[in-house]
């Protein structure tokens, strides 16, 4: 079943020079396709759409302030089953919980910075498409 899925390295993974690292994960995967990629500093009003779900929570103002911070890479990969995938490179929210192997579980510490975003539904991937690449059909 192929699908398309919505992807952020996020400004920690730019900052550290780990686009390349991050991203031959996803390249290598059989079958996976990059169909956009663009190095873009997100500003407030797209991350209030994408973090929605969110608002009113804790970490939600350091959460955007972070992603805020710097350039992230955006990118549309399409594949099978790539929305489970992305999901299942990228390790759980927390990096301390995640297992070795996985992005967040090889290179991150903190829950704020995690790495990467992945849509973690076919909705949420049509709604967070939307939101970044309203011209890609
Ligand atoms: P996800 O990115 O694994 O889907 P979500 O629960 O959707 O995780 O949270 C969105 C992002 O918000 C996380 O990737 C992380 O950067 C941040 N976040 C989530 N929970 C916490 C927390 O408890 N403390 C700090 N940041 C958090
Ligand atoms: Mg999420």
């Amino acid at each position: 079943m192929s699908q398309r899925t919505l992807v952020l390295f996020k400004p920690d993974a730019v900052r550290r020079g780990l686009i390349g690292e991050i991203l031959g994960r996803i390249e290598s995967k059989a079958d996976w396709a990059v169909k956009a990629l663009e190095l873009r500093t997100l500003d407030r009003s797209t991350l209030e759409q994408h973090y929605a779900e969110h608002v009113g929570k804790p970490f939600y103002a350091p959460l955007v302030e972070f992603m805020e911070s710097g350039p992230s890479v955006v990118l549309v990969v399409e594949g099978e089953r790539v929305i489970e995938g992305v999901r299942a490179l990228a390790g759980p929210t927390d990096p301390i919980a995640a297992a070795p192997g996985s992005i967040r579980g090889d290179f991150g510490t903190i829950v704020r910075e995690n790495l990467i975003h992945a849509s973690d539904s076919e909705e949420s991937a049509e709604r967070e498409l939307k939101i970044f690449f309203p011209d890609f059909s």
